[in-house]
Order: structure tokens, then sequence, then C-alpha cells
């Protein structure tokens, strides 16, 4: 059976393409998701992906994922920095998780340099734009 990834964006990730292309590219969020979505698709994945400004909308997302998805890929956003409750969400579903950012977050401000997920993903992708988030499906296809 194919394996589901469930792809989740964080806050203000949905002002993609509209604002601060210098550091977060041109594209907006529906590129990026239908670029992932076709990747998934190529590589044999079923990818669903969701964007969330409310930190308790993506802990409950990553709660349903257990049973629904099989692995998760997350851009938690400026929520990477600071939720202890997205990062105790993603250890108790025990899933995959890979880690992306579309900049390099730390080539950037001193409070950017730490992220809550890094601790419970498999890996971390940060700085190679929406690309990233093609390359954690490539990992996970061939991991999971
Ligand atoms: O580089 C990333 O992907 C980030 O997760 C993006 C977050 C930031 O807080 C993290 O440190 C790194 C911010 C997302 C804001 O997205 C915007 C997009 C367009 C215009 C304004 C904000």
């Amino acid at each position: 059976m194919a394996q589901r990834v469930l792809v989740l964006n964080g806050p203000n990730l949905n002002m993609l393409g509209i604002r601060e292309p210098q550091t977060y590219g041109s594209q907006t969020l529906a590129d990026i998701e239908a670029a992932t979505i076709a990747e998934g698709t190529r590589l044999g994945l079923v990818v669903e992906c969701r964007q969330s400004n409310h930190e308790g909308e993506l802990v409950t997302w990553i709660q349903q994922a257990l049973g629904s998805a099989d692995a998760i890929v997350i851009n938690a956003g400026a929520y990477s920095h600071t939720s202890l409750a997205i990062h105790d969400a993603l250890r108790a579903v025990a899933l995959p998780v890979i880690e992306v950012h579309l900049s390099n977050i730390y080539a950037r401000e001193a409070f950017r340099h730490h992220s809550h997920i890094s601790a419970v993903a498999r890996g971390v992708i940060c700085g190679l734009g929406a690309t990233g988030y093609r390359l954690a499906l490539h990992a996970l296809a061939e991991t999971l």
C-alpha cells in the first residue's frame, strides 16, 4: 500500500509569494504544495498538505496523523523556535518526521538557530527553498 505523508506548514507561510521574496522565494504556498504533491506521486507516496497559523490546530493535526499518515514533513515556521507543544505532539505520535525550512536558519538571527522540532526529527533540511520539501519526500521514500 502507498505510504502517506502529511506535509504541515505553520504560521505566515500562507504569505509565501506575496511578501519577502528575497528571503522566502517567489513561489506561493499553493505552488509549493502542488510541486510537493506531484513529486510524491512520482515517488509512489500519497501526500496531503495543510497550513495553519494556529499552534493548537497544528498539534491536533499531528495527533490525528496517528493512524492516518506514515510520516510527517513539517515547516512549523516561527513555532519551530518556540513550541514545546508541537515538539511534544511529534514525540507522542512517534512517526518519522523531516523538518524543513525554506531559509538557512543558521545564517539568520540567533533566535532562529534553535528549533524544538529538530530533537524529534529524523532529519532537518534548511536553506534550499521549496526544493527542501521534495528532498524530504525522497528521504522518506527511501526509508519508509
Ligand atoms: O525558513 C523557514 O522556512 C522558516 O520556517 C520561516 C518562518 C521563520 O519564522 C523561521 O525562522 C524559518 C517564517 C515564515 C514566514 O513566512 C513568510 C512568507 C512570506 C512573507 C512573510 C512571511
